[in-house]
């Protein structure tokens, strides 16, 4: 196979889960359109009940755009300083509750947005925007919705599946196109929405800091910016439990880390030329709005 770089690819590395006794992956259904798993639906005439308020802020994404990524630094802009205890001991996906899942083991993500004890309230979602309860849109929350370029997501979601037992096939939340295109067409009518990239973030993640809080109406002294920037490089966000999504059962890190490699352009060492070129002319088909553009490489 001719891949664009030498770099062996990571497949397969360490597979060996043929000795434990997995439960079996949920299946994918079509749901209004759109691919799901029961996890995402269960709740949902109450997770479309949901009561957003005027100051949460929803972080949206199709999976692996860089979802935790975004979710910390934003952590850290409201409670780095004032929840010393919040950093040491509540693990990132409980600081930012996901809104639609709902596993019989653990409160619903809906329960816990509910519960949520800050101002604002953090708020994960990877539902399509036409997916989104109403109530973000009435009471005019901001939301922030990240997007990363389809082939190193591709790569991303398809080790993030070897590795969580609680992920069907890929992939959940259909469509990369009819994601990032239905929330870029939603971010022309609803003004409260910040559209970033996952491949901008990489390039400068101080610039893009500073984009988030001109949004949110944030000025952080350069002190407490460079402590944010500090604490969600790559290196630090992966040596941290907090963050690394080291303690939910359903991965196996041994098999791919959640925190896996963090670059743009990895899809190199996956795709062989001859696959790209197959990507590139779907790509032309399915990509029609020429306003919105990705990065492949920075
Ligand atoms: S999820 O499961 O949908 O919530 O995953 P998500 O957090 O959106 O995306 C995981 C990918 O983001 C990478 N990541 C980072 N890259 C660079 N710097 C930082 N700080 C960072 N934090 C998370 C993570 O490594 C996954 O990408 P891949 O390409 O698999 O490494």
């Amino acid at each position: 196979m001719q891949h664009y770089s030498m770099t062996p690819s990571t497949f397969d590395q360490d597979l060996d889960m043929s000795q434990m006794e997995l439960p079996p992956r949920p299946t994918l259904f079509d749901f209004h359109g759109v691919s799901m798993i029961k996890h995402v639906t269960e709740n949902w005439d109450s997770v479309q009940n949901f009561k957003a308020r005027p100051d949460d802020i929803l972080i949206a994404t199709y999976p692996k755009a860089g979802t935790t990524w975004v979710s910390y630094i934003l952590d850290l802009l409201y409670f780095g300083q004032t929840s010393p205890e919040r950093q040491a001991s509540i693990p990132i996906h409980e600081r930012v509750p996901f809104l639609e899942i709902s596993t019989p083991s653990r409160p619903s993500g809906k329960d816990l947005a509910d519960q949520l004890p800050t101002t604002p309230r953090l708020i994960k979602t990877h539902l399509p925007v036409q997916f989104v309860p109403k109530s973000f849109w009435e009471q005019n929350s901001r939301i922030i919705y990240v997007a990363r370029n389809a082939k190193d997501s591709a790569v991303s979601y398809f080790h993030f599946n070897r590795m969580n037992i609680a992920q069907p096939e890929p992939v959940v939340f259909g469509s990369w196109y009819d994601h990032v295109n239905g929330w870029w067409e939603k971010k022309q009518t609803y003004s409260n929405l910040h559209y970033m990239f996952y491949e901008d973030l990489i390039e400068d993640c101080g610039r893009e800091i500073d984009r988030l809080c001109s949004f949110l109406g944030l000025s952080p002294s350069a002190e407490e910016k460079e402590r944010v920037t500090n604490g969600v490089t790559f290196d630090n966000m992966k040596a941290n439990k907090m963050t690394n999504y080291s303690s939910v059962p359903v991965m196996n890190h041994r098999v791919s880390p959640f925190m896996r490699k963090g670059k743009v352009g990895d899809w190199k060492n996956h795709f062989t030329v001859a696959q790209d070129k197959q990507f590139e002319e779907d790509y032309k088909q399915k990509m029609k709005n020429p306003t919105l553009k990705f990065r492949t490489e920075v």
